[in-house]
């Protein structure tokens, strides 16, 4: 093989892109603030500096390796560049380290400390911008961005929005949308991944969590909760939990502690979306109506349609997601109740706060999920309550609606919906089929899938993708004539629910294995089938009786 020396370490070459990537293969952690391996390379921080042999500085993200190559990653000339890069920036920065929101995972806060910066001697000149607080899902403090320009590259490149983009030159340089206006009058779909990559406060998700205590500490409030598939495994060593592991049971036991009233399971929902949407699909393809059949779990993926495909509204599936057909349920069921009833969601996402407030989801004005919270508000409650989550005895949902199937809870993955829709549709309800079904192609963390389904005399063509620029280059696809299906899945976040902008930050390594507790849930339930679940059948000779279209379907006026 192909050698270049790190510190005077051979390490092999094995097709990385640039130099960081070998570094980091070689185990050093080099700082960074605008390298994601998956975004281009913009090379802006200059703080993943290397000096090669003949002592030249270069940023290593944007180098690529060469065999023979020497460089040295810790060299003294380094350690007092990075200090300066870091101090300047600093000096630019609006330093309330203990008010911000993200006060203890800042990047910036991480390698102040790390480089031991205890004095910045340059003057802030940075002009005030207001925070703006416009959408229900973000809030951008512009007084703490750092232009690494990581939300810029995720909002366009991941996600072809491009609601954000740079401004002006030199040090008037700034993150802005298209004329200034507010965030909530550009293109955003509120899918949060720009907050995801922010290494520093300048765009952080809503916090929501005064209002939920507000409202469990009402007594005149019965406070009712439902938790989304992803959260499940989106836990991580900030309770003292690995990613990964469904710690589903604690989280019910944590949330009782808090003080919520009664406790569900979204997947619950999740069933109900299944049953719907596979009706849906079947009456379009007697009715021979147009195909295919995009799903409309995911409300980031609902707002680009509207924003940029309105001619393709009608083919999204008017069922409402899961956390809307559930909260409808749900505020049916408790109509009677002498209290208030408010309902709260627990989600790995962001754009359901935007979601759980749209006007085409109300009923006689009122929403049917009142509040979202994402899984990390979840675990600064946790902490805020002084709950020792990780000391917890695992408990179950609540009844009336503690039943739902294993399809339900692989929603929270790409390919997910798919799969539990197929399960509906397929005629052999054998152990074997079900296991085709996993392993025909719809499994995966691929931002694009394909598979065909025997269907009838027929197939079944799916196509199933994650992040929506692979939407949009589907889409065009689809429009050239190139490519045609019968059902397709779209989740805004790669890797679908598990990489939710609620989430802890993870790699794609970690999203994979939330991927993996998520199968092993499935594999663990006893219902696999969400025709199965008992309990559904029970809600449409019950409280979805002559409600169905009502409850569960929605129509976006956009
Ligand atoms: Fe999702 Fe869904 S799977 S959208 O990804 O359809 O957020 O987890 O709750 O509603 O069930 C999110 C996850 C979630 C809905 C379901
Ligand atoms: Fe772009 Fe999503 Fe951020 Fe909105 S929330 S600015 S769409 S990345």
């Amino acid at each position: 093989g192909q050698f270049m020396l790190i510190d005077g370490m051979p390490v092999e070459i094995n097709g990385e892109k640039n130099i960081l990537e070998l570094i980091r293969k070689a185990g050093i952690e080099l700082p960074t603030f605008c390298y994601y391996s998956e975004l281009s390379v913009y090379g802006a921080c200059r703080l993943c500096v290397i000096e090669n042999q003949w002592g030249g500085i270069e940023a290593s993200c944007s180098t690529p390796p060469k065999a023979g190559m020497e460089i040295y990653t810790n060299t003294p000339r380094l350690r007092k560049y990075r200090k300066m890069i870091l101090e300047l920036i600093l000096a630019n920065h609006c330093r309330d380290c203990t008010t911000c929101e993200k006060n203890g995972d800042c990047k910036l806060q991480e390698l102040a400390m790390r480089f031991g910066i205890n004095q910045v001697r340059f003057k802030n000149s940075k002009k005030e911008v207001p925070l703006d607080t416009s959408s229900r899902a973000i809030v951008r403090d512009e007084s703490k961005c750092i232009l690494c320009g990581d939300c810029v590259r995720m909002c366009d490149e991941m996600q072809n929005i491009g609601a954000i983009d740079f401004a002006h030159r030199g040090t008037n340089m700034r993150i802005s949308t298209a004329f200034h206006k507010p965030i909530s009058e550009s293109k955003c779909v509120s899918c949060g991944q720009c907050a995801a990559v922010c290494p520093t406060g300048a765009i952080v998700v809503k916090n929501d969590t005064q209002a939920i205590w507000n409202v469990i500490s009402d007594p005149e409030t019965k406070v009712i909760v439902q938790i989304a598939p992803a959260v499940r495994v989106g836990i991580d060593q900030s309770l003292g939990e690995e990613n990964g592991h469904n710690v589903m049971g604690k989280i019910i036991a944590a949330l009782r502690r808090m003080g919520f009233d009664e406790i569900f399971d979204t997947t619950t929902g999740a069933d109900l979306t299944v049953l719907e949407e596979a009706n849906e699909l079947l009456e379009r393809i007697e009715r021979k109506d147009t195909l295919p059949l995009f799903t409309s779990c995911c409300p980031a993926w609902v707002k680009y349609v509207e924003n940029n495909h309105p001619e393709l509204i009608s083919q999204v599936s008017s069922c409402r997601s899961p956390m809307e057909m559930f909260g409808a349920v749900l505020k049916e069921h408790y109509s009677h109740s002498r209290r208030k009833v408010i309902v709260v969601a627990v989600m790995p996402c962001t754009a359901k706060k935007e979601e759980a407030a749209r006007d085409e989801l109300k009923r006689d004005g009122i929403p049917d999920v009142d509040y979202v919270l994402t899984t990390r508000e979840l675990i600064q409650m946790v902490k805020e309550s002084g709950i020792v989550f990780n000391e917890l005895e695992p408990e179950a949902v609540d009844m009336p609606f503690g039943v739902s199937s294993g399809a339900g809870v692989i929603f929270g993955v790409t390919g997910g919906v798919t799969e539990a829709v197929i399960r509906r549709l397929a005629d052999d309800k054998s152990t074997t089929s079900l296991r085709s079904i996993a392993f025909n192609g719809v499994r995966g963390m691929a931002g694009v899938k394909e598979a065909e389904i025997p269907f009838g005399e027929n197939y079944l063509k799916v196509a199933i993708v994650s992040g929506l620029k692979n939407a949009e280059d589907l889409i065009i696809a689809m429009k050239s004539g190139e490519k045609h299906y019968d059902f397709v899945e779209v989740m805004a976040c790669p890797t679908g629910c598990v990489g939710g902008a609620g989430q802890p930050f993870a790699r794609n390594e970690e999203k994979a294995i939330r991927g993996k507790g998520l199968y092993e849930a499935d594999r663990l339930s006893s219902i696999k089938r969400s025709e199965e679940n008992p309990l559904i059948m029970s809600l449409y000779s019950g409280v979805l009786k002559g409600k169905v279209h009502q409850l569960l379907h929605v129509d976006y006026i956009g």
